[in-house]
């Protein structure tokens, strides 16, 4: 049995009609759901930020979502309001099996320091605890899908790797913001060249 599935991210708001909708997202569930039985531990990260947080658009004067502005000194995408704590908007996909769930992980509660990464904050001034906790489950290997495969989901498995566990990730339980076309491919080139697995869901379960 496969060890570890890390699902980046499988909330409302990242779900067409959501706050940040990633396009399709909603087509990855039943494949999480599918997936969830066959390993011995799965982990979820959720986005969780404070409603102050210094990433949203409307917390900077003039600016647009998906504009480029600044965020302590550093440059940073605005994005919508999304993934505010304790909302509708932050929590997991309704039909996500969340009893299949063993361990979660939230990231972005720092109002000045977004994170991508379900491992650091995008300036790794902070770890999260997930891959201590990890460690010290034995686990080396991680298999991860999720939203969104051009934000969250690259930047997860980039800091995988450089952490020293080996990435399988489901590409067909990925879907993409595309902010720019061609913008997921682009990620699954650059997670695969830093040395992630690329596979689909049903070879997994094959
Ligand atoms: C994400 C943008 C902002 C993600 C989170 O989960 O991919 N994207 N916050
Ligand atoms: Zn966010």
């Amino acid at each position: 049995m496969p060890d570890t599935l890390l699902l980046v991210d499988i909330q409302h708001d990242f779900l067409p009609g959501g706050a940040l909708a990633v396009p399709g997202g909603d087509e990855i569930i039943p494949i999480a759901n599918a997936l969830m039985p066959a390993f011995a531990h799965v982990v979820a990260s959720q986005d969780w930020h404070p409603a102050d947080h210094g990433s949203f658009a409307e917390h900077h004067a003039g600016a647009r979502a998906f504009d480029i502005g600044q965020l302590a000194g550093r440059e940073q995408i605005l994005w919508p309001t999304h993934c505010v704590q304790g909302t509708p908007g932050a929590a997991f996909a309704s039909d996500l099996d969340i009893a299949g769930i063993h361990d979660v992980v939230r990231k972005g509660d720092n109002p000045r320091l977004d994170s991508y990464s379900a491992f650091y904050d995008n300036h790794h001034e902070r770890a999260t605890g997930l891959g201590q906790r990890l460690a010290a489950r034995g686990t080396r290997h991680i298999h991860v899908m999720g939203l969104a495969a051009d934000v969250c989901v690259k930047y997860t498995v980039l800091d995988a790797l450089a952490e020293g566990f080996t990435v399988t990730l489901i590409v067909d339980g990925i879907r993409g913001v595309d902010m720019a076309p061609g913008d997921t491919e682009a990620a699954i080139e650059a997670m695969r060249a830093a040395g992630a697995v690329v596979v689909t869901h049903d070879m997994v379960l094959g």
